[in-house]
């Protein structure tokens, strides 16, 4: 139900009030994908997630030709589609993807170390070529290099992924970071990365990024989340680098918002990355 809370909310007239032309290319059908019995007993929904993967990369590659598509989730493990299909845009265009991860969790399960066995726990293990996705999820044409991704937000990280984040090349920015830095600074360093590498941007937004007391609206809420002026001020930076080509809203759980209080602030939230601003200000560079 989360794309419908999302249309409600007044996604389509926020982006179209901006003065830019957008079209609703309504919902994605999965792609039939028959995988075998997987031994890690926790793991449900595989051959649905694996085919939403298969039909999410080709939309997103086909969409990203002639627009900056956003892609309105449902579940996390939705970005294994839409960043494979990113991915194939960017070699298309001979340049390297980006990612920004704004989550509070890493997403950097594989299929073999989840033990909620829930797949919004594994896009980003699939997506840097982790071993184990192999006859399970479609194959990964274009593998996105770690070195490549910003998290920023995280606070909660199981074992298995704190283990691969010591040494494989993300910049990582818990919770502690921001309160310690502010989130300016870590952004620009990475805008400014991609910028050098003319690269193109996708930006993955989990709900549960958030602080709960201003989105309630997911499954998985963590204490301590981005406050109402970070997340915007993110989205602002964003606008600015003029980097971004694609967008996940995602986790969005309607029956758990309050009065679609949630749904309005990521929308806002989209707003503010495609040019909503409250004064005019010079254009920043990076
Ligand atoms: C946990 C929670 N690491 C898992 N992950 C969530 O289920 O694998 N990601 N909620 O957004
Ligand atoms: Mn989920
Ligand atoms: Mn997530
Ligand atoms: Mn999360």
């Amino acid at each position: 139900m989360g794309p419908s809370a999302y249309r409600a909310a007044g996604l389509v007239d926020a982006i179209r009030a901006l003065g830019l032309p957008v079209e609703d290319a309504g919902t994605v059908a999965p792609a039939p994908f028959a995988v075998p019995p997987h031994p890690n007993p926790a793991i449900h929904h595989l051959a649905e997630t694996a085919g939403w993967t298969l039909a999410l990369t080709e939309a997103a590659f086909r969409h990203s030709a002639e627009a900056r598509p956003i892609f309105l989730g449902g579940d996390h493990s939705l970005s294994a589609g839409t960043v494979a299909g990113m991915g194939l845009r960017a070699r298309a265009e001979g340049r390297p993807l980006f990612l920004l991860w704004l989550d509070a969790h890493a997403d950097l399960h594989t299929l073999d170390t989840t033990t909620s066995g829930n797949l919004h726990g594994v896009p980003l293990a699939y997506l840097t070529g982790r071993p184990g996705f192999s006859g399970y999820f479609p194959p990964l044409d274009v593998v996105l290099d770690p070195g490549r991704i910003c998290m920023i937000g995280l606070r909660s990280v199981d074992p298995a992924e704190r283990a691969v984040l010591r040494d494989n090349g993300t910049r990582v920015h818990d919770m502690r970071d921001i309160d310690e830095t502010g989130i300016v600074a870590p952004l620009r360093a990475f805008l400014s990365e991609v910028s050098a590498a003319d690269g193109l941007l996708h930006v993955s937004l989990d709900v549960d990024f958030l602080d709960p007391g201003i989105a309630p609206g997911v499954g998985t809420t963590v204490p301590g989340g981005a406050t109402f002026r970070e997340a915007h001020l993110i989205m602002e930076l964003l606008h600015d680098s003029g980097r971004v080509r694609s967008l996940d809203l995602v986790e969005l759980n309607p029956f758990l918002d309050e009065r679609g209080r949630t749904a309005l602030l990521m929308a806002d939230l989209a707003a503010s990355l495609l040019g909503r601003r409250i004064l005019d200000r010079p254009t920043q560079s990076f």
